[in-house]
């Protein structure tokens, strides 16, 4: 590592939900650049995957004596960070997800010292959800305001932020991305051909089955487009709404003709062999199963919750219709599937989208932007990226 190079601690949750995928894959990406990570988590990311010699996992142990009605994660968390932060020489910690993680380095921070720089992405539930419950908002725009730098995913969670928590302080806009070199469009006729016909449209869902996501809807959309077109529904993820989806599923009389695929790791095959994502939760700050799919060249067809519209150009690389609204929704996919020209223009619209808005290269070089004026360092002209690079 040499000088112009950044020590930097990441903390999420490392088993679940998009937040955790997006700080793995952002630590990921800042180690290949030449900075030196430490992921400060619980358990190993789950997409941390091969070995690269400029990331360190240091593991949050729970304590777990009779004393304590409830574990002291939060605790054992800031007193984690503190002490990676010290051994290590830390220049700042980045922290996904308000609660507790911004907490917890604000905590360590004060034991460390002013020099430890903290900086917080919002990723949305921290604020439409957990931010709801009036005990614990305070807690929430203390952490915010006292960050030195707070990013979000959307513009739509910044709004929100601002309107459910009345914070001035200021939040950067830093979108998701994917790796381009991981979600691209692909032949995966092989495995298309295990879950339909030839002559069958395949659509997907992914997503952790709480009730935000609507999946009831994403039956009904379904039901409606199989009436008119032959297809396929396949699920992947798990969550509380799975066993309700299921009997669904059964009381329509379509489970021959969907597919739950539970947790999976390669996304990105299973995506490539779909026609159309459906996404037709009611809270969505961004929806980076919407991006993953669009960087396969996979349309995607739901609700404009959220920052779903923001990633989603409704009617340039996917269809948006209002929460609840299956008929809207339905319709457009039957629009869609019966157009092959249309599709194609669409499918190749979301590949570039996905390559220029949302290209990894040029996401990580925003979060380093914010590292290094946080540190009050000007960013080495060596780590700017050519922009070309994100030219598709
Ligand atoms: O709600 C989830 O699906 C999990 C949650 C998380 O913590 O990963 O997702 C949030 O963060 C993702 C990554 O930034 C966003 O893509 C999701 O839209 C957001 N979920 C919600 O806003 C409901």
């Amino acid at each position: 590592m040499n000088k112009d190079h950044l020590k930097i601690g990441i903390t999420c949750y490392p088993t679940l939900g998009g937040s955790g995928v997006v700080a793995t894959e952002l630590g990921k990406m800042l180690a290949e650049k030449g900075h030196e990570v430490h992921f400060i988590t619980h358990s190993i990311p789950f997409r941390l995957g091969k070995f690269d010699k400029n990331i360190f996992y240091h593991e949050v142990e729970v304590s777990d004596y009779y004393v304590f009605k409830y574990p002291l994660y939060d605790l054992s968390l800031a007193s984690k960070l503190a002490s990676v932060a010290q051994m290590e020489n830390l220049d700042l910690l980045h922290v996904h997800y308000a609660i507790p993680h911004a907490v917890c380095a604000l905590l360590a921070k004060q034991m460390v010292g002013d020099h430890l720089k903290v900086v917080t992405t919002l990723h949305g539930t921290d604020i439409t959800v957990v931010a709801q419950d009036e005990s614990i908002s305070d807690l929430i725009r203390y952490a915010i305001n006292e960050s030195d730098a707070v990013t979000a995913v959307s513009n739509d969670l910044i709004k929100e932020t601002r309107r459910t928590l009345l914070v001035t302080k200021p939040i950067d806009l830093t979108y998701n991305f994917v790796d381009k070199r991981i979600y691209y469009p692909r032949d995966a006729s092989a495995l298309r051909k295990e879950y339909a016909e030839p002559y069958e449209k395949v659509m997907i869902h992914i997503s952790n089955f709480r009730p935000v996501k609507r999946v009831s809807d994403v039956v009904d959309v379904f039901a409606k487009v199989s009436e008119r077109i032959p297809s396929r529904l396949v699920f992947v993820g798990e969550g509380p709404d799975l066993a309700k989806v299921v009997c669904q599923v059964k009381k329509l009389g379509l489970s021959d003709r969907v597919r739950f695929c539970g947790k999976q790791d390669d996304v990105a095959q299973l995506l490539s062999m779909a026609d159309v994502m459906l996404l037709t939760s009611e809270k969505e700050s961004f929806g980076l199963v919407a991006l993953e799919a669009m960087a396969c060249g996979v349309p995607t067809i739901g609700s404009n919750a959220g920052g779903i519209p923001e990633l989603v150009t409704h009617g340039e690389t996917g269809y948006l219709a209002p929460i609840g609204d299956t008929d809207q929704m339905a319709e457009f996919a039957l629009r869609l599937l019966s157009d092959p020209v249309g599709y194609s223009i669409m499918s190749n619209a979301c590949v570039q989208r996905a390559r220029t808005v949302f290209c990894n290269d040029l996401i990580t070089n925003q979060y380093e932007e914010t590292y290094y004026r946080v540190l009050g360092r000007p960013m080495p002209e060596s780590l700017r990226i050519d922009k070309n690079i994100c030219l598709g």
